[in-house]
């Protein structure tokens, strides 16, 4: 693709409408929705900069429908994507951790067709203690074989081999910007000096080997049999092992240094912690176009189809090796 980047350097805009001419069928529509996302995601960036000093810190005192604790910027990440989307005019159904319905968006030109999924601040419990905390969305098309009578949530509980695009945004040392629109991942860091995500590497590959695996141990005694005796075999092949907490960190990390990243089911978790629908399919779907795996245990995440909006699974993402082994152990039992 030839370019014309200006001053050298190519934003996440101009990249967007580039890939969408990859997809002939696209429209315009596409690339105004995904920009209505990383403009959200500077707005928030700006907050979780400046939390300390600008009284967002701490919780709201009231719980979500995850029954969590909300934190401030919780509530301040997910009104500012819902704003950011809401005046998109493409958008028809947005899905948030944080909102116990799907939530429809109307306006004066109907409603839009597309459905964008999101956790708006993954790893808030992080946020008091200034580690790395993310933004995560996947985005559907409406279903064409749902009546306007049936409710959003038919449109909403779809796989996530049905996703047009995933991402996230690590706010971390840096704010980076992952996305794909299914050809492979392309990551962003935020400029501050000129406010724009700068392409940084295009095509990000996941290393097909990683000797680190990510888990909360703590949880070990709870872990199917498979998987302690992975993490025994790990031990003995010199792994190293690295836990940050927060999703979106310990993804970001995987993907571009390789290792597994595991959340099993626990006595605390039984059916695992992560969200099926706007935690673990975008990430699924990210690992998969670098090179990547992610299942359940049992059966790719991508595959599964979704019964409710807040389905949780357990989730095994990584390197292609990496999960493959952790199933031996698996399958062993
Ligand atoms: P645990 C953060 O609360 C989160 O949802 C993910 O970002 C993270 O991977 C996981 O929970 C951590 O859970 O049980 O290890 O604290």
């Amino acid at each position: 693709m030839e370019r014309h980047p200006v001053h050298g350097l190519v934003t996440v805009a101009q990249h967007i409408i580039e890939q969408q001419r990859n997809h002939p069928t696209a429209t315009g529509q596409f690339s105004w929705l995904l920009s209505g996302i990383t403009l959200a995601t500077k707005i928030i960036e700006s907050y979780v900069r400046r939390a300390g000093i600008t009284n967002v810190l701490g919780e709201t005192g009231e719980s979500n429908v995850q029954g969590e604790l909300v934190q401030k910027l919780d509530m301040i990440a997910n009104e500012t994507i819902v704003r950011c989307l809401g005046y998109r005019g493409n958008i028809g159904i947005l899905v948030s951790e944080e909102e116990d319905e799907p939530r429809i968006v109307k306006n004066s030109s109907g409603s839009g067709n597309y459905i964008v999924l999101f956790d708006p601040l993954d790893g808030s419990s992080n946020i008091d203690v200034n580690v790395s905390i993310g933004t995560i969305f996947s985005i559907l098309h409406k279903r064409e074989d749902v009546w306007p009578s049936d409710g959003p949530e038919k449109h909403v509980l779809q796989p996530g081999i049905r996703q047009l695009a995933a991402g996230y945004v690590v706010y971390g040392s840096s704010t980076v910007l992952a996305y794909t629109t299914g050809d492979g991942v392309h990551m962003f860091t935020l400029n501050p000096d000129i406010g724009a995500f700068v392409l940084h590497q295009e095509s990000v590959r996941m290393p097909d080997v990683g000797k680190t695996y990510s888990i909360n141990e703590a949880y070990r005694a709870s872990f199917p049999k498979g998987i302690q005796d992975y993490l025994e075999w790990a031990k003995t092949d010199n792994y190293s092992q690295r836990y940050i907490g927060s999703l979106v960190a310990d993804f970001h990390r995987t993907l571009l240094r390789g290792g597994v990243f595991l959340y099993p089911p626990t006595k605390k978790s039984p059916e695992g912690k992560l969200r099926l629908l706007y935690e673990a399919n975008p990430m699924a779907f990210l690992a998969e176009q670098a090179g990547g795996a992610a299942t359940d245990g049992q059966h790719r995440i991508m595959e599964k189809n979704p019964q409710h909006m807040h389905e949780r699974t357990p989730l095994i993402i990584g390197s292609k090796s990496e999960v493959e082994r952790v199933h031996e152990f698996l399958e062993k039992g």
